[in-house]
């Protein structure tokens, strides 16, 4: 009778361990952040937003926000990327995985939050995108302070790319030749199409958005991007980042996705969009990553660019295009099985 009581109470303690290790492993799992490139104090302040309660919507805007701050690589924030003009331009969204409502910015000038802006559009318009200075006069309603974007950085970026004869720009078949001279460009007469098949103008010196996904313990998803887009872009163009799809993408009842790199090309194939469709058929987020990769890949071989992906039970992987000077992907990873947000590394595929 004791021995068959001990017994009992064996299979019952046991029981408990292998119930308690199950919880462990998934509430290892949820929540998870991760974000684009090794901007770490972009990952710390989300989760630490998490940690204090904050929404995944407030996770991501707020680290996203620190990049902003931080001006991240030169290429998130104020004072980077000038555009054929000297003017730093900002695009920015955010995604709620719940509803899928989405606010976004494009084209953002002399406001320095941008993701601040697209929450704002989310949540006090019906809209999805607003743009240029219409986008600025919107957030000075809401309270954004209306400021000066440029710095001596960017002004001699600006300065050093109008001594090099506009070198690089984003024309083609125009007149005089854009390869080798500043503008005025116009549309010759006789139109001769070079094709061009060099590798993307952005290097991995002249790239970097933030995006960042954040899945709550719920499961519930948020994603958001943020950038200064490309250098010396035409004046209005605008990137993949603020494009739902395109620059991020969040669904609870799926996962989440966000893009970096050349966005003129990233943007055809809405490479988050579908990165999230092939979680929703129970791909691996690794492998969803690299699917829609090797997808941009078939077209445009030598294309600038990594994709991040995670699904709700907290899986999540990145991928990214193997061209010279870009063979490994770095991102940040914060998740309760982790001491603190870790960079971790891919190899381009
Ligand atoms: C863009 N994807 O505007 C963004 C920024 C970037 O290389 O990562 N550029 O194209």
């Amino acid at each position: 009778m004791a021995a068959g009581r001990g017994a009992t109470v064996i299979v019952a303690f046991l029981l408990l361990v292998v119930l308690q290790l199950a919880g462990a492993t998934s509430a290892a799992a949820l929540p998870v952040a991760i974000n684009t490139w090794a901007f770490r104090k972009a990952a710390e302040t989300a989760w630490r937003v998490l940690q204090l309660g904050g929404s995944e919507l407030d996770a991501v805007e707020r680290g996203c926000g620190q990049c902003e701050i931080d001006q991240c690589d030169g290429s998130v924030g104020y004072g980077g990327s000038p555009d054929e003009s000297g003017e730093t331009t900002l695009d920015a969204m955010i995604m709620d995985g719940n509803t899928m409502d989405v606010g976004a910015v494009a084209d953002l000038r002399h406001i320095k939050n941008a993701i601040g802006v697209a929450r704002k559009v989310m949540e006090y318009t019906k809209h999805t995108l607003l743009v240029g200075e219409s986008a600025s006069m919107f957030a000075v309603r809401m309270g954004f302070p209306y400021e000066d974007l440029t710095t001596q950085k960017s002004l001699s970026m600006y300065s050093k790319w109008l001594n090099q004869s506009c070198q690089p720009n984003y024309w083609k078949n125009v007149v005089p030749d854009s390869s080798k001279s500043c503008g005025p460009y116009k549309r010759p007469e006789k139109v001769t199409c070079k094709e061009e098949q060099t590798i993307s103008q952005r290097s991995v010196h002249n790239h970097d958005t933030i995006g960042m996904i954040v899945i709550g313990e719920s499961g519930t998803v948020a994603s958001g991007t943020s950038t200064n887009g490309a250098a010396h872009k035409i004046p209005g163009r605008v990137g993949d980042s603020p494009i739902a799809g395109a620059g991020s993408y969040a669904d609870s009842t799926a996962g989440g996705a966000a893009a970096t790199g050349d966005g003129d090309i990233m943007m055809r194939f809405l490479p988050s969009y579908q990165a999230v469709e092939y979680m929703r058929m129970g791909t691996d987020p690794t492998v969803a990553c690299q699917k829609v990769i090797s997808r941009i890949q078939k077209y445009v071989p030598k294309f600038f660019g990594a994709v991040i992906c995670a699904n709700t039970t907290g899986s999540y992987g990145a991928a990214c295009n193997k061209i010279p000077g870009f063979t490994q992907f770095h991102f940040m990873v914060s998740s309760p099985s982790l001491n603190q947000p870790t960079e971790q590394v891919v190899d381009c595929i």
